[in-house]
């Protein structure tokens, strides 16, 4: 185990041993089956995680919704309170956490380090928000009256997240959640078990601290079968689920079905169009990172290169220069020198395989890469296709790996098309200096997506805005802007304070 190494020891650090019981419902206590962890860089075991059995599940629900009571009372600063302490509890194991993460998950230590200060953001913006979180008072067009909207928390909601963002997602939903007034179940992906526990113990020391029952946070690792419960259950008022199409759809169908709420975050198909006047410096800059960083494995990768005619070669040239200076950087996620770690599982390492061998079949070139590196770990080269049709059944999908496909556009309107021809509209891009086309981008015959850029890269977005996107992403918004709607119920009042009754619309009843 990598745990009993010594060059492992941040995880001790964590509070984690080689045994861990994945459930916490005020106390850590699990009887399903065991789990081992892997390091994606090496195939070998970090530690063991005891999952949740159905009855643990059952059990963290019943007490986060008992603790919920207590924890909607408090006034929202004073929840905003714990999660200001939450934030610097984790700024305190910025190092440790985001090392864990690059060990379990795959992706580089400031990546990592990276997805754990989103964490603390999404903290720094959940502060702020439980001091002024909107009420609003509209002008009643009956004397005496008042009509008041108000915001309650939803109470109880659950919360499944994935491999790949397994601090932030979960921070941007929990954060939030919690100066909402909401408690939560959270359900992570079973492949990073050991994160959960880490930052579910980091939130646990910070109630603890203040005397708040821990169930508030509850979590439960496991399989299917626990995320199909969660998704079942009456009480969960909102099931925020990130991850694929196929199975969000899903979600979303069972959660509709007794009319709760889903928050869907799933699959991108994410396009950078580059402009016949792009500039190509910046866009090489952006596109190595929004194209092979992170192995390809963010929801807002760069899947697809819509690049002018006039710019085709250039680009195309000058990204494979671009991605033979990283090759000798792809390694251990956890060494400073490395920019590309390896892919999260043996079953991704098979997808990357089989959809370079399909797109060779389909009549495509594999322009750079298209191997898998032969080492311990599941490492693959970035990979740059060409040839293949915008509409081609490759280009259309997600393969969730470090493969581009660079598409000629003759003009701005077509790329915008191809853009939007696919039906995942998570993140998108242009890379101009003319603004007309920025606001025709931005505007209503522009990209179809949630995030729309303009010379950055699709992904990596900041914790300000909302983030999600249209179509077959789902349509939920979380983290920024207004989002926090979503973790809350509004009701619409109409308070009389004239003493007698006036009907609206002028209606006159009986009088
Ligand atoms: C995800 O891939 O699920 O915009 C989330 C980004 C990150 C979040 C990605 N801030 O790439």
């Amino acid at each position: 185990y990598l745990i009993d190494d010594p060059k492992y020891s941040f995880l001790k650090d964590l509070g984690l041993d080689k045994k861990n019981d994945g459930v916490f419902n005020g106390k850590w206590e699990a009887n399903g089956q065991v789990i081992q962890s892997y390091s994606p860089a090496n195939g070998k075991i970090i530690a063991e995680v005891k999952t949740g059995s159905l009855a643990d599940y059952e059990t963290c629900a019943k007490a986060a919704q008992d603790a919920w009571h207590s924890w909607a009372e408090m006034p929202a600063p004073a929840r905003g309170e714990i999660v200001r302490q939450i934030g610097d509890a984790l700024r305190e194991k910025l190092q440790p956490l985001g090392q864990l993460v690059s060990l379990e998950m795959g992706k580089i230590l400031p990546e990592a380090i990276g997805e754990v200060v989103e964490y603390i953001h999404v903290c720094d913006l959940a502060l702020g928000l439980s001091r002024t979180l909107p009420g609003t008072i509209f002008p009643s067009e009956r004397p005496g009256h008042v009509l008041i909207e108000k915001w309650n928390p939803l109470g109880l909601i659950g919360i499944i997240t994935a491999f790949n963002f397994p601090v932030a997602v979960f921070g941007w939903n929990s954060a939030i959640a919690m100066v909402c007034g909401d408690v939560s179940v959270w359900k992570p992906s079973d492949t990073t078990p050991l994160t959960a526990v880490a930052v579910t113990k980091i939130v646990e020391s910070v109630l603890v601290k203040n005397n708040i029952p821990g169930a508030v946070a509850a979590l439960c690792v496991g399989g299917k079968d626990i995320g199909q419960t969660l998704v079942r259950d009456h009480r969960m008022k909102l099931v925020s689920f990130t991850g694929s199409t196929a199975v969000g759809q899903e979600v979303g169908v069972e959660v509709q079905r007794r009319f709760g709420r889903h928050l869907l975050e799933l699959g991108g198909n994410n396009a950078i169009i580059v402009n016949s006047d792009a500039n190509v410096e910046l866009l090489l800059n952006a596109a190595l990172f929004a194209c092979a960083g992170t192995a390809g494995q963010r929801c807002t990768t760069t899947r697809r290169l819509l690049i002018h005619e006039k710019l085709f070669t250039e680009v195309v040239s000058k990204l494979k220069k671009a991605y033979a200076s990283v090759l000798p950087r792809i390694g251990d996620p956890l060494l400073s020198e490395t920019l590309i770690g390896p892919l999260h599982t043996q079953a991704a390492v098979d997808a990357y395989k089989k959809t370079v061998a399909e797109a060779v079949k389909l009549g495509g070139t594999i322009e750079f890469g298209g191997k898998v590196i032969d080492r311990e770990g599941f490492f693959v080269e970035p990979t740059i296709i060409t040839g293949l049709p915008h509409d081609s059944p490759l280009v259309m999908a997600e393969c969730f790996a470090p493969i581009v496909y660079c598409i000629k556009i003759p003009d701005l309107d077509t790329g915008i098309q191809y853009n939007n021809e696919v039906e995942q509209g998570l993140s998108s891009s242009l890379f101009t200096e003319n603004l007309a086309d920025v606001f025709k981008w931005i505007g209503p015959h522009g990209s179809d997506c949630g995030i729309v850029n303009v010379n950055i890269p699709t992904n990596g977005a900041e914790v300000g805005g909302a983030f999600g996107g249209e179509k077959a992403t789902g349509g939920g918004r979380e983290c920024g802007s207004d989002s926090w709607k979503s973790y809350m119920r509004r009701a619409t009042v109409t308070v009389n304070y004239s003493g007698t009754i006036k009907l609206a619309q002028n209606i006159r009843f009986g009088d």
